[in-house]
């Protein structure tokens, strides 16, 4: 079946439904934060398998503390209220709340974000829920994971279960963090859990998600009517080094598979398989009926942003055929070039789709090299990327783009999968031996800007 069958290309409108005032959150993910690996009943995730496996993560550590959440959470909805967040978007541990991944709900698992959300709503923040945010069920992956089509049932059931759980309380739903992300670096390349390699396993994950992703969306919108329903996407902004047809091919070639391949499928514009001739090798897995079962209707997409990149032509490269080309600007802690053009970019590119009703900022943010000093973390580097990002956005915003939130990524220091705990990207510091929070000007700058600009 050619990748782009069914294209359908519809205006739609979020006519009939409230738009609510916009939203200045923060974001984290359960596994990064959370620790408490194994407390209440949790199932292990093909996180604490991974990370168990020598070599695996840069600085030799594992998630089983993380940033203390599960035990400070109290406190960490106070530091939100003390910002002024609207929002708080963080993620359902799978393992936590089903740790067969099917089946049996862990009640002791539940009641943890039962009390989190109830907290959130005391002090008016709005829960943002991610469904999916790369911890699996090892389980689940002992039976393939992402590559086995049965993940399609697994992860609606799993997300019922969670509606059932949280649904009368939570009115805003991501159902999968970056797929692009989860698939390649965790089945492709395999530096990411669960450590699978080759195109295989790639596509096979990467095609199952999406069906996933459309099932459990309609599980959610026919059991909580009023939940806004939407999901996440990496992106990154490409520019062609040249002004030449090649780089400016390569730049598109570069745009339909990082940006556009978990979002055209799912807006009815089949895989970018024209861009990209070896997203073909995709078509194995798709049955009949699939791409149908793949759209969704989403009430909004959320976009997760960090770097820009330049791109030069390559016929020796293989399969993308470009290279990316340093610019020697300033960096963040990753090695990202740091260029807040591109957060402007996406917004207006996915801006101008028809079938796009809704864009919202679900992450943007950095890690920089925060040291402690007599009790402060004086974030410099931090405050002006947050404060370039931003005016970008509200930029694309004032140029009719309908944007109506933005996440800092991430309210804490945390666990950056394969990295460790090395780079931090909280606007709150958090200290790994004590587990002591201290705000880092970047979070009071936060705080200001939002009081500020609260509309
Ligand atoms: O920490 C991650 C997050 O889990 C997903 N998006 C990118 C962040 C920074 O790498």
């Amino acid at each position: 079946m050619p990748a782009n069958l069914n294209s359908t290309k519809r205006k739609k409108t979020n006519k009939g439904k409230r738009t609510p005032p916009f939203i200045w959150g923060a974001a984290t993910s359960a596994l990064q934060i959370e620790g408490a690996a194994l407390a209440d009943g949790k199932g292990l995730s093909i996180w604490d398998t991974f990370s168990a496996r020598k070599g695996k993560i840069k600085d030799g550590t594992n998630p089983a503390k993380g940033s203390w959440h599960y035990e400070r959470w109290r406190e960490d909805v106070a530091l939100m209220a003390k910002l002024g967040l609207a929002a708080y978007r963080f993620s359902i541990s799978w393992p936590r709340v089903m740790p067969e991944g099917t089946g049996r709900v862990n009640q002791r698992g539940v009641d943890f974000y039962r009390r989190l959300v109830d907290q959130l709503l005391k002090k008016n923040i709005r829960p943002y829920v991610t469904l999916y945010h790369w911890d699996l069920p090892q389980i689940l992956q002992d039976k393939g994971g992402w590559t086995n089509r049965d993940i399609v049932h697994w992860f609606s059931e799993y997300c019922a279960q969670v509606d059932k759980a949280l649904g009368p309380l939570v009115d805003s739903y991501i159902v999968l963090n970056e797929p692009f992300v989860y698939t390649v670096l965790g089945y492709l390349l395999g530096v990411h859990a669960p450590g699978r390699r080759g195109f295989k396993n790639f596509f096979a994950a990467a095609h199952y998600s999406l069906l996933a992703q459309g099932a459990a969306a309609r599980v959610l919108r026919s059991a909580n009517r009023k939940a806004r329903i939407g999901t996440t996407v990496s992106c990154t902004a490409a520019y062609p080094l040249r002004a030449v047809e090649k780089d400016m091919a390569a730049a598109r070639r570069f745009d339909a598979f990082y940006n556009r391949m978990f979002v055209d499928p799912v807006v009815g514009r089949g895989y970018p398989a024209g861009e990209v001739p070896f997203l073909r090798k995709i078509e194995r897995y798709i049955k009949d009926g699939d791409l149908p079962q793949i759209q969704f209707d989403f009430d909004f997409w959320g976009i997760n942003t960090y770097t820009t990149k330049v791109v030069k032509a390559n016929r020796l490269v293989p399969y993308l055929g470009f290279r990316e080309i340093s610019r020697g600007l300033p960096r963040t802690e990753m090695g990202w070039e740091i260029d807040p053009r591109g957060i402007y970019t996406l917004l207006k590119q996915f801006g101008s789709y028809p079938e796009i009703k809704e864009l919202m900022i679900t992450e943007n943010g950095a890690a920089f090299a925060d040291t402690v000093v007599a009790g402060r973390v004086h974030d410099r580097e931090r405050i002006e990327y947050l404060r370039e990002h931003i005016a970008m956005a509200e930029q694309a915003r004032a140029g009719g783009v309908n944007l109506t939130g933005y996440f800092v990524w991430s309210l804490l220091d945390n666990f950056e999968w394969a990295e460790g705990y090395r780079p931090r990207f909280g606007i709150i510091y958090v200290d790994y031996v004590t587990g002591a929070r201290i705000l880092k000007d970047s979070a009071l700058w936060y705080r200001d800007y939002i009081k500020a600009n609260r509309k």
